[in-house]
């Protein structure tokens, strides 16, 4: 019986345009294995949609002044054209601001309410007196506990990158009406996480065939032990609590939604069946997410790892009535140019604009070419061009147009006959027999730049084999031969598009027009010759242009002037700070200190505390570097700090002085000495 699988990619914000490395992330892999599995004839769906509630969706709306729903509109239809131009081939592009959406969402909550999974707790949290509304971490601004700049946010210091949380911050006001915010009580549901950690270790230890880096993380996050999760927040936008589960807890939830983690994984079921509604067959969403012989893969980045692996499987688990994921082949990051992609700093390269110089197909070639499988990698437009005129237009182009050529030169545009084989030809019909089965492993096992270099190989040696059986000669000399060639390169063609069609589907369907095959053939027919003599062929044309220097160029100033534009505003931010003096200089006390010890902080991905000697003097220091250092090796290293600041408490940790490092976006670098000088000196 054919596979049964529900693919997802994970919902894009409904706040921005798509980019490159969203491709690379969750999208681009899951087209490429969804193609396969239905060229295989697996009963596959793929889904996908808007994730339309949350905070930046709020936050977007408000600086420019309309309702999120109008942020979310905007942004759905921009983001599925998009997906569209690129050939993500989604069965269904859902909404979680949809009816169905928010109804599938309470039910769940509903569900887990009525089988008592739930804690609730109670909680002091700022509170907009004049907005009448809580706030959010990022609604809240206020002077950086660590390194004293004033326009702080609730949840990070954009000036330290130090990790907060709202009451962490001095002097805080509402960001909505400019209030000082007061605390007040407020009640959430949480998921206790920590009690589902037995049974979620033992169902991920059953997949060992998981990608190591998905594997890793998850284990970090078992090692911390998962800790209790709210699961509702005070927000005036996302999906309400369900009015008669909080009657029943006693709550009263106006003004309280559900998590956007809590409901936007349930987007992938309310998708679903918005599917299934299209096919006019309401009840087979169920036979995906409810029958355990179908298999469930999220395709995700690594950011949302542990939504994937801890959360919403324990939502799922404790339903009762879902199956779990079988995988989750979540990559890593895709840098471009070698620095960090960045929409606020407009460093990107978005699907939009790239559409208006050079063709989908090439950019899905590169990226899966060098897809962020188990470490980051990157994207650079020099090894675009590369890639796309030295591989897609002299070996793939080249060789179906050679093809087709000869084919329509010498044998009246149509395929010739097959005569006697000798090697050469047998050993292109043992590489076509084989190529299938070793191209479909690779996709079997979520190893697409495998599958994509396997591919351009296989390609390479049909080349090969045209130039070394020299059909402009033997057409004269042996016409049989000649006649023998054009026929096997046909039938290569033929196949090409066959196995091609994941990474490149406009090209696939270009080259079906070509050879007048519109049906297409199953995935392991491409093992065979499937061209009958005298098939008629149509003339050929160029299927990649080359992609000229200048066209590059252009791309590469579009990423400098970004930068000079996000640097200007930072030289801009820095110049609005007035001038000092050098009596202002004089009054930090900055001293070398050697780390003794280093660890990290619980519940703070980023933050570290720091152990370390000024001199005689021992101290502890919080610092924001938690993604750019691992605690060991910074033991014994010797650092800059400010010894003069005013300690403070971050994340209920004392913080006597804050670091020295240079930043680059998320690029950061601790200052240190040159010579080996001793703790407690004091900078000059
Ligand atoms: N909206 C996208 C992100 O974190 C987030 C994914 C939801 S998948 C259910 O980039
Ligand atoms: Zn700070």
């Amino acid at each position: 019986m054919a596979e049964r699988i529900l693919v997802t990619s994970a919902l894009p914000y409904a706040n921005g345009p798509i980019h490159l490395g969203h491709l690379a992330g969750a999208y681009l892999p899951a087209d490429i294995f969804v193609r396969y599995h239905r060229l295989k004839g697996s009963d596959v769906v793929y889904i996908c949609g808007s994730d339309e509630h949350g905070v930046p969706i709020m936050l977007r709306a408000r600086k420019e002044n309309v309702n999120p729903q109008e942020i979310v509109d905007k942004f759905h239809n921009i983001n599925k054209k998009s997906f569209e131009q690129f050939g993500m081939s989604f069965d269904y592009y859902g909404r979680t601001s949809s009816d169905i959406h928010h109804r599938t969402s309470q039910d769940f909550f509903r569900r887990l309410h009525e089988k008592n999974e739930f804690i609730i707790k109670s909680e002091k949290q700022l509170f907009d007196p004049e907005a009448g509304m809580f706030l959010a971490d990022r609604f809240v601004q206020g002077t950086c506990p660590s390194c004293g700049y004033e326009d702080a946010y609730g949840d990070q210091c954009e000036k330290c990158g130090i990790s907060l949380s709202p009451k962490d911050l001095k002097n805080p006001r509402s960001m909505i009406t400019n209030a000082e915010p007061v605390l007040k009580e407020t009640a959430h549901w949480y998921l206790p996480l920590g009690s589902y950690q037995p049974r979620l270790q033992e169902w991920i230890n059953s997949h060992s065939e998981w990608k190591n880096n998905v594997k890793n993380q998850v284990q970090s996050w078992f090692t911390d032990g998962l800790q209790d999760r709210a699961v509702t927040r005070d927000l005036p936008w996302g999906v309400k609590i369900p009015e008669d589960v909080a009657r029943e807890a006693g709550i009263d939830a106006s003004g309280k939604v559900l998590y956007v983690w809590f409901d936007a994984p349930i987007g992938y079921i309310s998708a679903t069946k918005e599917w299934a509604e299209k096919q006019n067959q309401p009840e087979a969403w169920k036979h995906y997410w409810q029958d355990d012989d179908a298999k469930l893969v999220h395709f995700i980045g690594k950011d949302n790892i542990v939504f994937h692996c801890l959360i919403f499987p324990a939502m799922l688990m404790v339903h009762g009535d879902f199956i779990m994921p079988d995988n989750v082949p979540a990559n890593e990051f895709l840098n471009l140019e070698g620095r960090k992609l960045s929409t606020s700093r407009n460093y990107a390269v978005w699907l939009d604009d790239y559409l208006n110089n050079f063709q989908p197909d090439s950019l899905r070639y590169v990226l899966a070419s060098n897809l962020p499988e188990s470490r980051d990698t990157d994207f650079s437009w020099k090894d675009f061009q590369a890639r796309h005129n030295n591989e897609l237009a002299d070996i793939l182009g080249n060789f179906v147009n050679r093809s087709v050529t000869f084919a329509h030169k010498y044998f009246d545009g149509s395929v010739p006959a097959l005569y006697a084989l000798d090697d050469l030809d047998r050993q292109v019909i043992e590489q076509l027999k084989q190529a299938p089965e070793e191209l479909g492993k690779h996709l079997e096992n979520y190893q697409f730049k495998s599958y994509v270099l396997r591919f351009m190989d296989l390609v390479r040696f049909a080349n090969k084999y045209f130039n070394d059986k020299e059909p402009w000669k033997t057409r004269k000399t042996n016409p049989e031969n000649c006649a023998t060639t054009i026929h096997l390169c046909m039938q290569i063609v033929h196949n090409l598009a066959v196995l091609s069609e994941p990474v490149l589907p406009f090209t696939a369907n270009k080259i079906r027009q070509i050879i007048n095959m519109e049906n297409k053939l199953h995935w392991h027919d491409a093992a065979q010759l499937n061209l009958k003599q005298g098939h008629p062929v149509n003339k050929a044309e160029i299927l990649f242009d080359k992609i000229e220097d200048e066209a590059i160029e252009n791309e590469s100033q579009k990423l400098q002037q970004a930068l000079r534009k996000s640097s200007d505003s930072e030289e801009e931010e820095k110049q609005k700070s007035e001038e000092i003096t050098i009596d202002d200089v004089m009054k930090l006390d900055l001293r070398v200190a050697r780390i003794t010890a280093a660890e990290k902080i619980k519940k703070a991905d980023k933050l570290l505390k720091l152990h370390l000697v000024i001199g005689e003097e021992e101290r502890q220091i919080i610092a924001g570097i938690a993604r750019q250092y691992d605690p060991q090796n910074l033991v014994g290293q010797k650092i800059i700090v400010v010894a003069n600041l005013k300690a403070a408490q971050i994340r209920g940790n004392r913080s006597q002085g804050m670091l020295l490092a240079a930043a680059d976006g998320e690029q950061l670098s601790l200052l240190t000495v040159m010579d080996d000088i001793p703790s407690g000196s004091k900078i000059q």
